[in-house]
């Protein structure tokens, strides 16, 4: 009872105090002498597509060789230059998927052999668990993600790194393109609308794009994923202290604060919201920088399945993202560096 009083009492003087905080940068802002730190992406490291100098033909020299694509790469990549996202119709085989689900399966119904993270709604909202130690009705439940399952898959990291997929990834973020980290989803995340590079943070920050990929037809009911077009060009919220970025102890202002911002910028620049209604096989690329979130569930019978996956740069990002160290020689696939988890060094590769 008395720990509990002085626990409330000391998170009643942190919050106190960033409120101070919080008005004194606002003031400083008002009056002209809060020093104006970049609130972008540095110019030095941004993508090739994301400069004005940007051409196609002198992205194609940088990237790998690659094979037929379902999609004319030019094409693609203007639009995705322009919207900051795009879908790749058709661009994965069914098998594949499929292949990848059957596992994700097994998995729940084994769960207490395997190390691989996982969050699950009400029972480890903020911090991932090995999925040993999640109950199985919970990971069956919504708001459940599978977190970096591909540390333990090579099916999936053939997915994620598919022929059809790397030479678009390459043109648009970078010539070296790495796996930073992967999600995957039975039902919609319903999450509020927000950019990743704030928080899903690299050496670069401009360095981060995401694929979703669809495992199965997406149901208006299900919460689709929602994005706004053009949304990657609006200017950056500002977390107070922290630039761009958002640290949880650091920054000034919150994700709800974060939230509100986007809303109202989105609305402010004209932008209209749009739901992705996409079928299984295909993928929606999205710019680190564009405005996104799950749409509430309208069906809760409804699931949608999807594998999310943030990539990087091994400039942005040269070691896997749970240690600092850097691996000798780290797999590739199709031209994509994929870095070992040392944590799950056990499980690496389980399923072939
Ligand atoms: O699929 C979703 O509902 C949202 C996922 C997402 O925003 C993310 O993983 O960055
Ligand atoms: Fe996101």
């Amino acid at each position: 009872m008395i720990s509990a009083l002085k626990d409330q009492l000391r998170k009643g003087k942190k919050s106190f105090k960033k409120n101070i905080e919080r008005f004194q940068y606002q003031l400083k802002q008002f009056v002209g002498q809060q020093n104006s730190e970049l609130l972008d992406f540095d110019p030095q490291t941004l993508p090739l597509l994301d400069r004005a100098s940007y051409s196609f033909s002198e992205v194609q020299k940088q990237i790998p060789a690659y094979g037929d694509l379902p999609y004319d790469l030019e094409e693609k990549l203007n639009f995705f230059r322009e919207f900051g996202y795009v879908v790749l119709e058709n661009c994965l085989p069914q098998e594949s998927i499929d292949g990848v689900w059957n596992e994700i399966e097994y998995l729940t119904e084994h769960h207490e052999q395997y190390d691989i993270d996982g969050l699950a709604h009400r029972f480890n909202d903020q911090k991932e668990t090995p999925i040993r130690l999640i109950p199985k009705e919970k990971l069956k439940g919504v708001g459940t993600r599978f977190i970096d399952y591909h540390d333990a898959s090579i099916p999936a990291k053939k997915l994620i790194t598919h022929a059809h997929l790397a030479p678009f990834l390459q043109a648009s973020l970078h010539p070296k393109v790495t796996v930073f980290q992967s999600l995957i989803f039975k039902y919609s995340s319903q999450q509020d609308i927000h950019q990743d590079f704030p928080w899903v943070t690299t050496k670069i920050p401009s360095h981060l794009a995401a694929a979703w990929i669809s495992m199965e037809d997406v149901h208006v009911d299900a919460g689709p994923l929602f994005y706004y077009p053009k949304s990657h060009r609006m200017p950056k919220f500002d977390f107070g202290k922290t630039g761009i970025l958002y640290d949880h102890d650091k920054s000034l202002f919150s994700l709800d604060d974060f939230s509100t911002f986007l809303t109202k910028t989105c609305a402010q620049h004209g932008l209209e919201k749009k739901v992705l209604l996409i079928k299984k096989g295909d993928v929606l690329i999205w710019h680190g920088a564009l405005a996104h979130g799950g749409m509430p569930i309208n069906d809760i019978q409804k699931t949608r399945k999807s594998f999310v996956v943030h990539y990087s740069s091994v400039e942005g990002q040269p070691t896997h993202r749970r240690t600092t160290e850097k691996e000798t020689n780290p797999d590739q696939y199709n031209g994509i560096t994929i870095y070992s988890n040392p944590i799950l060094a056990h499980q690496k590769d389980l399923f072939k």
